[in-house]
């Protein structure tokens, strides 16, 4: 794994910020999605547990990831009058980037299968769509890992290719084959669910672009840090904000299903009081 040797200060305190900010989002949006499950019918409630296991595991990463970075560089120079202050790579381990693996390798099939629960599909439909769209989602990031830790360009340039073969079958799954699926839903549920899919496509857009980087031009330093606020970000929004979205739609579907529980919703609304 390509690592970097010397960080500037603004640089170290971004990638630090930006590490923390993510573990906090994650951790805040699991007990958020777990106190919530009682706010939709049963039926639904596996969605949202899904979705706050995604957000507990990439929690757990983010800690994981924050300590590998927080211990790998140390501040050399502070205080000395005349010398910058600059954090390097203490010599061992390294920073740990396979974390962000191993979260994928767990949370996007999950993830594909949150969105699929929550559309309470019938069963044969639902059994289809996952054998598609599951083993694709593991076969996307194995691939790519020999290219993330490798320095070699061409060995990224080609495990990033094979990569992008199982992400294009995704999207085609999700925006052709869930299109068709989905027609039966509640209109409400098709506006829903056609914002999910282009939140998805938006993120899940990114990581790749990050990856993608040092192939582009940008190296060094500037193309790590640029990278970690990339994945992070898109790990934000493609768990928190995208579970936030799932409880929505299983909201909006249990009401649509239930007007006695739609009622009684309503009722508990300070406003109808
Ligand atoms: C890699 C390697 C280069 C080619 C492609 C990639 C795609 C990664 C994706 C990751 C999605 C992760 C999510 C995590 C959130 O839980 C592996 C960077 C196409 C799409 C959604």
């Amino acid at each position: 794994m390509e690592q970097i040797l010397e960080l500037s200060n603004a640089q170290f305190q971004t990638v630090y910020n930006t590490l923390s900010l993510a573990l906090a989002a994650m951790a805040a949006t699991t007990i958020f999605l777990l106190a919530a499950t009682p706010r939709v019918l049963p039926r639904y409630r596996l969605a949202l547990i899904v979705s706050a296991m995604v957000c507990f595991i990439a929690a757990y990463h983010y800690w994981r990831i924050f300590d590998s970075f927080s211990s790998s560089y140390i501040a050399v120079g502070a205080g000395q009058p005349g010398v910058q202050e600059v954090f390097e790579l203490v010599k061992g381990d390294g920073f740990n980037e396979g974390y962000r693996y191993v979260d994928w390798l767990l949370t996007v099939p999950l993830l594909l299968f949150e969105t699929i629960a929550v559309l309470a599909l019938p069963a044969a439909v639902r059994r289809s769509l996952l054998w598609k769209l599951i083993p694709a989602s593991a076969l996307m990031i194995i691939l790519g890992y020999p290219g993330e830790i490798t320095a070699d360009l061409t060995a990224k340039a080609v495990w990033g290719t094979l990569s992008t073969i199982p992400f294009l079958y995704i999207l085609y799954v999700l925006f052709v084959e869930l299109s068709r699926a989905a027609k039966t839903q509640p209109t409400q549920v098709g506006k829903e669910l056609a914002g999910l899919r282009w939140l998805l496509l938006a993120t899940w857009g990114v990581y790749p672009i990050s990856y993608a980087l040092p192939m582009l031009g940008i190296d060094g330093a500037d193309s790590f840090v640029y990278r970690q606020i990339g994945y992070s970000l898109a790990d934000v929004l493609a768990k928190c904000l995208y579970g936030l979205l799932i409880f929505k739609i299983a909201r909006i579907k249990s009401m649509d299903d239930d007007p006695a529980f739609a009622e009684q919703e309503v009722k508990e609304a300070p406003s109808s009081k």
